[in-house]
């Protein structure tokens, strides 16, 4: 007899673009399968040419220049674990609740990359003195709902991160050619940075001496603490410390004994350092065996704790991770009008019986 097929599935936010969730509670591998990758666009998928196997270099650069994908994979290259997070993962937790897709704890995914580092290519087509900025655009496009016309997904960055060695130009996901939904065929890589960064379908990038002001950076991707006013306003940059308390499930009913607490913890400054947690709404903290630090910054950390659950009871189970910088997940997120940014304490409620 054939053992019935039980897998997890993504969980869908919207169909038109395709926004789904990874099933992140029933995810152990540190690699996260293709098919469980969450998705994330703003716009419908690119078709995909012969024009998208190219990508142009312009702008104030001494010699603008053309890459055929064969020529990255003809340069050096780099391969990284990286961890990518939606700087909206988790916007479905914050109170008072913001507009915009409602992500849980899914909107984040592991893989590893592979590409030729962006300051290399740079190199070749050599940066003005003046250069501020490198502005990155994707082949997909689309109509926004605040302003007339359309938009094509265009991020920039400093020029200090575009010129990090560990800046990727990628071509491969997990061994294999980048999948179509994930970028193919190249997609630049932002370690650190929340996902928005790293711009799938790349088809140009363009050097420029001023600030970029493309709605996915001015408008989008910025913390607007106040809710009537864009005072304070901030770009959303590098993923806040954070964890997920991935098993057991919020609500669950457990049977009195020992259990297995586990999840995850990452940041986008330095590394996973401490794991607490606290069993009793976050009264009493204790530490969580993480794994050793695995030379790979990038990458997210898994942690785990026995609970002897000796009482029948309910109970707030919590978790709070703490980064190599000293930055430590707070009690409350800090609230923004768009949802960016979420790394409260993961919590969940269980009962044993
Ligand atoms: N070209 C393009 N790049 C993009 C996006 C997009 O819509 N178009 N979405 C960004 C956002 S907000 C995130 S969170 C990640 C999602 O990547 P994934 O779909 O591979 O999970 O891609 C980023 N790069
Ligand atoms: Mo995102």
């Amino acid at each position: 007899m054939r053992l019935p097929d039980i897998k997890p599935y993504l969980v869908t936010r919207r169909l038109i673009p395709e926004n789904q969730e990874a099933p992140i509670h029933f995810i152990s591998a540190a690699i996260t399968p293709e098919q469980y990758f969450y998705r994330r666009n703003h716009f419908p998928y690119p078709v995909i040419s012969e024009q998208s196997f190219l990508l142009s270099i312009g702008g104030e650069v001494k010699r603008p220049l053309t890459f055929h994908y064969q020529d990255l994979l003809r340069m050096p290259s780099k391969e990284m674990t990286v961890v990518l997070e939606c700087s909206g993962n988790n916007r479905g937790h914050f109170r008072p609740r913001v507009y915009g897709e409602q992500w849980e704890g899914g909107a984040i995914s592991q893989g590893v990359w592979r590409g030729a580092p962006l300051r290399d290519l740079l190199k070749l087509t050599g940066l003005h003195a003046a250069s501020k900025e490198i502005v990155f655009e994707g082949h997909d496009y689309g109509k926004r709902t605040d302003l007339e016309g359309e938009f094509m997904f265009a991020r920039s960055l400093p020029l200090e991160k575009a010129l990090h060695p560990d800046t990727l130009i990628a071509y491969a996901l997990n061994g294999k050619p980048i999948p179509y939904k994930q970028g193919y065929p190249l997609r630049l890589i932002v370690p650190q940075w929340y996902a928005m960064a790293s711009v799938k379908w790349l088809r140009s990038i363009t050097v420029i001496e001023t600030h970029f002001n493309g709605p996915y950076q001015d408008i989008d991707y910025v913390y607007y603490p106040a809710k009537d006013s864009d005072a304070g306003k901030m770009p959303v940059t590098t993923i806040h410390v954070n964890s997920i308390i991935q098993q057991p499930l919020n609500w669950s009913v457990l049977t009195t004994g020992m259990h297995q607490l586990y999840g995850i913890a990452w940041t986008g400054t330095g590394f996973i350092t401490n794991v607490e947690i606290s069993i009793d709404g976050g009264e009493r903290w204790e530490q969580a065996a993480i794994q050793k630090y695995p030379g790979n910054p990038y990458s997210w950390t898994f942690w785990s704790y026995i609970w002897a659950a000796p009482k029948k009871g309910e109970y707030t189970i919590m978790s709070r991770a703490t980064d190599s910088i000293g930055f430590v997940q707070p009690p409350e997120a800090r609230w923004n009008r768009k949802g960016y940014g979420y790394n409260a304490y993961s919590t969940v409620h269980v009962k044993v019986d």
